[in-house]
């Protein structure tokens, strides 16, 4: 019995186009996605961590295998991905708008330093908004690390992701990442991130 599975999607693999175009999602989702799950199993089932959650994992993941840490990261970031993105996207208001233009001065303030962490991340990795101790905050971390991990700078509790690895991106905007940062905010789910952050506040 396998601990974790590959989640479905809310949406169809076209719903994000144009910006996130069709044959991206349907590889990301059934491919990495899927090869993280996997992996993640392989490496927890029948060993002292099965049974535990994500978070469990994430928590202390500097005391597993780095296959937890690799494979349980790409679990994770992928499962908040998908869910914070629908097709036409939308935009944050109330509690989550306020939140925001009280951290960043503005909506646009906020854009910029979140896209400016997402285009100088070097390399694979993925730009985020967390709450920490009660406030909004950006971070980035490389490769699929994540601010719930033990090994980051500042940690935190996710409430929105991108994943700025190629594999994201590459079929449709190949090097022109901040292109992909700038049409990904067309796509963002922001009643999900409204909800993670009333949760984790
Ligand atoms: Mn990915």
């Amino acid at each position: 019995m396998s601990s974790f599975s590959l989640p479905e999607l809310a949406y169809s693999y076209d719903a994000l186009e144009p910006h996130i175009d069709k044959m991206t999602m349907e590889i990301h989702h059934t491919k990495h996605h899927n090869g993280y799950v996997t992996k993640l199993n392989a490496a927890v089932d029948g060993t002292e961590l099965e049974g535990k959650t994500l978070e469990e994992l994430m928590a202390d993941v500097s005391s597993h295998p780095t296959a937890v840490r690799n494979n349980g990261g790409g679990h994770f970031n992928h499962s908040l991905f998908w869910s914070i993105m629908k097709g036409g996207g939308s935009s944050p208001s109330g509690e989550i708008a306020d939140a925001l233009n009280s951290a960043f001065g503005s909506f646009d303030s906020f854009k910029d330093d979140f896209s400016n962490a997402a285009a100088t991340r070097f390399g694979s990795g993925w730009a985020w908004l967390i709450v920490s101790d009660g406030s909004l905050a950006i971070t980035s971390t490389p490769n699929q690390d994540n601010p719930l991990m033990d090994v980051v700078e500042k940690k935190g509790t996710p409430i929105l992701g991108l994943d700025v690895w190629e594999h994201a991106y590459y079929l449709k905007y190949q090097n022109r990442r901040p292109e992909y940062i700038d049409n990904w905010f067309n796509v963002i789910n922001w009643d999900e991130v409204a909800n993670r952050y009333a949760t984790a506040k």
